[in-house]
């Protein structure tokens, strides 16, 4: 599916035709997104189904999870869409970010269309990207755009958070302004992002 050469892509920038089999694997990478800096803890995993026991552990603690498949085998795809269901179980409300990325764009038989990946996605209401890790198409742009969605789901919660304290509320506005200002300039550290 390119799950490992999609994260290997984003880290070291390289690509190897080469094919070994994942067991699980961490990576890491700071990300400048906007005024913020961002860490990364990406958990690779393997796409053999004699592991998916360990889906529970591999979904603990998780801000966000990513699905890849291969747009060239209808197979993996199906494979997917199945496994969406066991991804229910450990998150029933859809509360956890999800993106979808249809990989291998830039071989030339098709056997999964744009529409029918982007109605998968719709269906998780998850962010679809048509992606190479091959040719380096819409790499960086996937985990850009899920750090801008975890940085402002927190943002919302620790807003909520500080206005349901009532120390915080004495405090007031002088206190807001300081906030902001340290933000810009201090890491942010994201638990880790999942690759399934
Ligand atoms: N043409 C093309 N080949 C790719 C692309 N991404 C990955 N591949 C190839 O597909 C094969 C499998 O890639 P992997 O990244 O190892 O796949 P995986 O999903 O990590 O596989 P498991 O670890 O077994 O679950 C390798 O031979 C890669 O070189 C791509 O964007 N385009
Ligand atoms: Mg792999």
């Amino acid at each position: 599916m390119g799950k490992s050469s999609i994260i290997v892509r984003y880290i070291y920038n390289t690509f190897s035709n080469e094919y070994v089999p994942t067991l699980e694997d961490q990576y890491n990478k700071c990300e400048r997104v906007d005024d913020g800096l961002y860490n990364l803890n990406i958990l690779d995993t393997s796409g053999t189904e004699d592991f998916f026991s360990l889906m529970h552990v591999w979904m603990l603690n998780k801000d966000a999870l990513i699905l890849a498949f291969s747009v060239e085998d209808k197979e993996h795809f199906k494979a997917l869409e199945k496994f969406n269901q066991n991804i229910k179980h450990y998150d029933p409300n859809n509360e956890i970010p999800k993106v979808i990325i249809a990989n291998k764009t830039d071989l030339k038989k098709r056997a999964v269309t744009f529409e029918e990946g982007k109605a998968f996605a719709d269906s998780m209401n998850a962010g679809y990207f048509e992606a190479s890790a091959k040719l380096n198409k819409n790499i960086t742009e996937v985990f850009v755009h899920l750090v801008k969605i975890i940085r402002d789901k927190r943002k919302i919660e620790q807003e909520k958070e500080r206005k349901e304290d009532p120390r915080n509320r004495e405090a007031g506005q002088g206190r807001k302004k300081e906030e902001e200002q340290t933000q810009s300039f201090s890491a942010w550290f994201f638990n880790k992002c999942n690759l399934i």
